[in-house]
């Protein structure tokens, strides 16, 4: 609480008049909307409330009335009616000039924010007239003005008197002005609000408000001895707590610092700051002192528990906060304020002393509730856990983006667009990709030719796959995008071909080819092979031609020695080195024509196997895992 002042009529600091007001009202309320009408209110109040905080005033009245005007009173001291040196009394200086009545001394703690805080005057030159009793010295003082200016004459340098009274107090009725106003009807939610808020502030202040445009009047009273404590059970009133709210003050700097905190349930944070009562939408130095400490304080907690290992990265400040709502309050002399709407604190002090009290006080707390901190990490490593998995998306999102799969490389892409009826046939070699693409059928078949070895994607970082031209071709001509950890966007209903077919030769270096392919596949577009669409084109060994009767293709050794056995008389024998020696004819025979071609369903059954696969596919033991997918291709059905 500041400290109760003498009033000293000199220190009244006379800054500007009232016209600059009345030309440009917006650089003094902000704006001529319903919220700059109701910061009218404010200004009034706010008044009250450094009366409050000077130790002097416990309750507040506010109505709103059904003549358009607003009543704020207070029961403080009452403003000083005095003669001032500049020759009138105290109470109309206060009322006519720009910024006066503030400065007495540096341990004031003015409730003034920023751009807003420019005091009764402003009120005064906006409204069509204002009314003041001041309740001082056991009379009832009275004075009036009209778009600003005085319209009471003095007798004798003195106020006119109403009567007389016991009480002490301030009475200020405004009507505001429609020539400034868009609109001249207070919100009553707003101003409630805001009261409440200051209610909570200010935990003995009583603050009743009266909405008397509503018939029968709407009468609330706002009293929270709890303070920012009862503030904060308020707002997570509807969610499920973690643990009470906490709560904490000291000083550091000449500055008071407040703050209560409370986790619960939920993935968001919530922290608000306040300066001398008034909220800062735009934080500031506090929250940022509040958030340095906190956050250096729960590593280090979790370090000493155990929670967080020597290996382990530290816990972000949004980690440490996540599911906190917290209301950091403080007192400062001498705010400023910066950003776009003069709501953002910005004295460096202010960092210090609130870094300071949480580093100290948190640790007090703590180390008597360990049931709480351990809850609070909880919340900690939960959202470390979520971070980290985000980030993974993150990077994934921005290596698709830096790779746009808009090329189309070789792709000699077939005509339909119905994708039940269309394959792709990924050809090992451009010249088999030449005799591929004659020998296709246009309508359905795309052929989309692939140079010598493809990445080892299985030990290649998701860069280097995506930045791969081969792949890219590829993830772009199948059209349903791919998947990695938690990058999930492959999607299998854009699938453009309905068989996607792996043309290799049949010999050791088309097999390697056709395992890096089904390895990508499998770790990128998994689906694929899981709903059946990859295949292996058989492309037959040996050609055999008998001299009398049809020729007949051969497609391994096996079928070799079995022809040799029961084929009685001569035959001209003819061994294919690899697709590139097939004409277009031949390849049509013997790969594309379904009605001839033989393809074998890769087939991976479920996950649960799959997941051993993929250790399998995805290690160093190159043998084994060739041998697996050759196996499950042998096995699977023929497709013909
Ligand atoms: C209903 C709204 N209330 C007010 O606007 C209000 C202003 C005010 C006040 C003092 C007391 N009550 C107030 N209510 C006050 C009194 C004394 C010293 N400082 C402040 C005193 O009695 O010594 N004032 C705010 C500014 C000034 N008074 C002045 F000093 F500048 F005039």
């Amino acid at each position: 609480m500041a400290k109760s002042r003498t009033y000293d009529e000199k220190s009244i600091t006379v800054l500007e008049g009232l016209e600059a007001v009345r030309r440009r009202p917006g650089m003094y309320i902000g704006s001529t909307s319903r919220k700059g009408l109701n910061h009218l209110v404010y200004e009034i109040v706010d008044n009250a409330v450094d009366e409050h905080l000077a130790g002097h005033c416990s309750s507040i009245f506010v109505a709103l009335e059904a003549d358009g005007t607003a009543l704020v009173e207070d029961d403080g001291r009452g403003i000083p009616v005095g003669m001032h040196e500049k020759g009138m009394p105290a109470e109309r200086l206060v009322f006519t000039t720009l910024h006066a009545g503030g400065k007495f001394d540096d341990t004031a703690y003015k409730t003034s924010g920023g751009l807003h805080g420019v005091g009764s005057s402003v009120v005064n030159a906006l409204s069509t007239w204002l009314d003041v009793e001041i309740s001082r010295d056991g009379q009832i003082w009275h004075d009036r003005y009209e778009r600003g200016k005085p319209v009471l004459d003095l007798e004798d340098g003195h106020l006119p008197v109403l009567g007389k009274t016991r009480k002490t107090g301030t009475k200020v009725r405004f009507l505001p002005d429609p020539e400034i106003f868009e609109v001249v009807r207070f919100s009553s939610e707003d101003i409630a609000s805001r009261l409440h808020e200051t209610a909570y502030l200010n935990p003995t202040l009583k603050i009743t408000f009266e909405d008397r445009r509503q018939t029968p009047a709407v009468h609330s009273e706002f009293y929270e001895p709890d303070g920012i404590t009862g503030y904060i059970r308020d707002m997570n009133r509807t969610n499920e707590a973690v643990c009470p709210p906490i709560y904490f003050q000291g000083s550091s700097e000449g500055i008071l610092v407040e703050c209560a905190f409370q986790y619960v349930n939920e993935f968001h944070e919530s922290v608000l700051g306040f300066c001398n009562n008034i909220y800062n939408a735009e934080g500031g130095t506090h929250l940022t002192g509040f958030k340095t400490a906190f956050t250096q304080v729960m590593n280090t907690y979790a370090r000493d528990l155990g929670i967080l290992k020597d290996k382990d990265p530290n816990y972000t400040g949004a980690d440490v906060r996540n599911g906190m709502t917290a209301v950091i309050s403080i007192r400062h002399p001498d705010p400023s304020f910066e950003g776009q709407t003069k709501t953002k604190l910005d004295n460096q002090d202010a960092a210090r002393a609130v870094s300071k009290v949480t580093s100290e006080e948190v640790v007090l707390f703590f180390d008597k509730h360990l049931e709480t901190l351990k809850q609070v990490l909880s919340c900690a490593e939960r959202a470390a856990k979520i971070r980290r998995s985000e980030e993974k998306v993150k990077t994934n999102l921005l290596s698709k983006q830096k790779y746009s799969f808009d090329s189309n490389g070789k792709l000699a892409n077939c005509e339909s667009r119905t994708p039940e009826k269309c394959e792709i046939f990924i050809v090992e070699g451009d010249s088999a990709g030449g005799s591929a693409k004659m020998a296709r059928d246009r309508s359905t078949q795309a052929i989309l030719p692939i140079r010598g070895k493809i990445l080892n994607v299985e030990k290649a970082s998701i860069d280097k796959v995506l930045a791969n031209a081969e792949i890219k071709t590829m993830i772009n001509a199948f059209g349903c995008g791919f998947s990695e950890g938690y990058g999930n966007d492959f999607d299998i209903s854009k699938l453009r071909y309905n068989k996607i077919v792996i043309m290799a030769d049949a010999d050791v270096d088309g097999a390697h080819i056709s395992t890096l392919l089904l390895t990508l596949f499998y770790r990128f577009m998994p689906e694929l092979i899981y709903e059946g669409h990859v295949y292996i084109a058989m492309p037959p060994l040996y050609k055999v031609i008998p001299s009398r009767g049809e020729g007949e293709y051969l497609y391994d050794d096996t079928a070799l020695e079995k022809y040799r056995r029961t084929h009685k008389g001569s035959f001209t024998l003819q061994r294919y080195k690899g697709l590139g020696e097939m004409d277009a004819g031949q390849l049509w025979e013997t790969t594309l024509n379904p009605e001839t071609r033989v393809l074998k369903k890769v087939e991976i059954e479920d996950a649960r196997m799959a997941s051993d696969v993929t250790e399998m596919l995805m290690g160093n033991d190159v043998p084994p895992r060739k041998a697996f997918i050759y196996e499950h291709a042998q096995d699977a059905l023929l497709d013909v």
